[in-house]
């Protein structure tokens, strides 16, 4: 057996112990779930295990209230699941099914086939990541369907299996997901935090909506084994984790907000000194960082951060959205806690 099947199979095993705590009901014949992207603060970048998903260090996101994915599954008399985005079939051979079947034989009965209908309502050229609200959608849709009932932070723990950032997906507001120590992952799990923060704004830049060359889970394995920056990383982004946290819970937005532009400047860098080296800015992109640079100094308190793309996500407050609409009127405004009521304990 290859060292690959290996590890499958330990993921296979956990999976297996996860689910025979459970009662087994009848599955239900349709059930379906919503779930937020969300934009970390500081970030997850780099595995120390690839097949649980085990981030080298833990992260802090936002999530993006009504930009995620909706995900209806029903039961269907089919050999194959079929897989259907944003109302079109995608084949079986493209990465996206291939992932969301991974993800399903894993946990369901090997004789129970299913549709999976699942809709972003993130737009597609906004370059936000889809895999994190779609694996969180996914997972607590068949929990539902299933009837398992399975405690939050074992959710977490297998939305993650799908694709890291999706441990952070299962909840509005601010969310921490910890590293964790343990081989099977079990301690890897992300909970949400209690502070809201009702005038939080969230602006979407977009730059380029093509799709990109390297996918995150490549480029971050390129990363950790090429770039010799990346052993700085850890240390910086668990100190620029306690730091967000604590500003956060304090209510100062400036703290906040630069520790995550630096966050994620720190990120591109250890790309940056990859090899190949992993560039995912395009020349407009330094265009509008340097734009954001010269309001703020000239008093605008607003930030940036960037992920695994070209596009920027603004953050500010609401009492200088005007300042900021005037500045970019194509950015596209999110309000992360104008569902507060949803935020579930
Ligand atoms: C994050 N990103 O914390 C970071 C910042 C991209 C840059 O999580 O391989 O799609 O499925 O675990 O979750 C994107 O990585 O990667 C990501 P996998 P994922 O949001």
């Amino acid at each position: 057996m290859s060292n690959h099947q290996t590890e499958d199979v330990c993921v296979n095993d956990w999976v297996n112990q996860v689910l025979d705590t459970v009662k087994h009901n009848t599955p239900a014949t349709q059930a379906s779930a919503y779930a937020p992207s969300n934009i970390a603060l500081s970030k997850y970048w780099g595995k120390r295990e690839a097949n649980f998903n085990l981030p080298v260090t833990g992260s802090l996101s936002i999530s993006l209230a009504d930009h995620g994915t909706k995900t209806g599954l029903s039961v269907i008399d089919a050999p194959a699941h079929q897989v259907i985005l944003n109302g079109e079939q995608v084949g079986e051979h493209k990465s996206f099914a291939i992932k969301i079947n991974q993800w399903l034989d894993r946990v369901l009965p090997s004789d129970l086939k299913l549709r999976i209908d699942t809709h972003n309502t993130v737009p597609t050229a906004a370059g936000l990541a889809s895999s994190a609200s779609g694996f969180a959608a996914l997972t607590l849709a068949t929990n539902t369907l299933m009837g398992w009932q399975l405690p939050e932070y074992l959710l977490s723990a297998l939305a993650r299996l799908g694709s890291g950032s999706a441990s952070r997906s299962l909840w509005h507001g601010f969310v921490k997901w910890q590293a964790g120590e343990l081989a099977d992952g079990s301690d890897s799990i992300a909970f949400p935090l209690k502070p809201q923060w009702p005038q939080l704004k969230v602006g979407l830049l977009t730059v380029s909506s093509l799709s990109k060359a390297v996918s995150s889970r490549e480029g971050m394995g390129r990363t950790v084994a090429t770039s010799a920056l990346y052993k700085q990383w850890p240390q910086k982004t668990e100190a620029d984790l306690a730091s967000i946290e604590a500003a956060i819970t304090n209510g100062d937005f400036e703290t906040m907000a630069a520790t995550a532009e630096h966050n994620a400047m720190s990120m591109h860098a250890t790309m940056a000194a990859a090899w190949p080296p992993l560039v995912y800015w395009q020349p407009e992109s330094l265009v509008q960082m340097q734009k954001i640079w010269q309001l703020r100094q000239q008093g605008l308190p607003l930030y940036f951060t960037m992920d695994a793309g070209p596009n920027l996500k603004l953050l500010f407050e609401a009492q200088h959205q005007a300042d900021v609409e005037a500045a970019f009127p194509e950015i596209q405004i999110i309000t992360p806690f104008s569902h507060v009521t949803e935020v579930r304990d």
